[in-house]
C-alpha cells in the first residue's frame, strides 16, 4: 500500500570479486545488525550506478574498483522492527583496480571488517535482502 510521504529508495550493492572469492563484511547498523552483506549504499542524485558503486566501495573499504557491470535488479519490500522498508537493489559486479589491494575498515561504526569468501562457503547469517537474492539463485560468478 501507500504510506504518506514514503518513497522507495535505490541502493547499489557491489559484488567485488577476487579470484574465486567475493568480499563481505558484518554490518553494524540498526538495519540488519550482525548480518553479512556486500558493500553498497544509496544512489545519490545525478549518479550513474557505476559511480555510486565506486564511491560506496571507496567510502567503506578504501578500495578502487573497475569493470563494473549491472547483474540484477531486486525489489525489496519488508518490515523491520515494525518499520516499513522499500529498496530497489541494483546488484553490480566489479573487480579490483589493482589486484594486490586489501580492504580497510574505513567505517568501523558501520561494519566489523571486510573479508573474502568463496561462494559455496558464505558467512552466516546473510543480510536478509541478500539471503533472498541468493535463495532466488543469484550468483555473481555465473551471472
Ligand atoms: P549510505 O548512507 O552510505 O548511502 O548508505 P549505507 O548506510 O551504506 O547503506 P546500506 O544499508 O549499506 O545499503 C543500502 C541498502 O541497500 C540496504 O539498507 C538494503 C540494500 N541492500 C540489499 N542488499 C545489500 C547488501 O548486500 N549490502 C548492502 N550494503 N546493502 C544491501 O538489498
Ligand atoms: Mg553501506
Ligand atoms: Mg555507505
Amino acid at each position: 500500500g501507500t504510506i504518506q510521504g514514503a518513497v522507495p529508495k535505490v541502493a547499489v550493492v557491489v559484488c567485488l570479486l577476487k579470484g574465486k572469492t567475493v568480499m563481505l563484511g558484518r554490518r553494524r547498523s540498526s538495519l540488519g545488525d550482525s548480518t553479512f552483506s556486500f558493500p553498497g549504499g544509496h544512489l545519490e542524485f545525478g549518479e550513474s550506478f557505476g559511480e555510486c558503486a565506486a564511491r560506496e566501495v571507496k567510502e567503506e573499504t578504501g578500495l578502487d574498483i573497475e569493470k563494473i557491470e549491472v547483474l540484477k535488479v531486486t525489489n525489496n519490500i519488508f518490515e523491520d522492527k515494525g518499520k516499513p522498508y522499500h529498496y530497489v537493489g541494483i546488484y553490480v559486479r566489479a573487480m579490483l583496480a589493482s589486484p594486490d589491494q586489501e580492504p580497510e575498515n574505513v567505517e568501523p561504526d558501520m561494519c566489523d571488517g571486510w573479508d573474502w569468501y568463496e561462494w559455496d562457503n558464505l558467512p552466516k547469517p546473510l543480510f536478509r535482502p541478500l539471503q533472498n537474492a541468493v535463495d532466488s539463485g543469484f550468483n555473481p560468478f555465473d551471472a
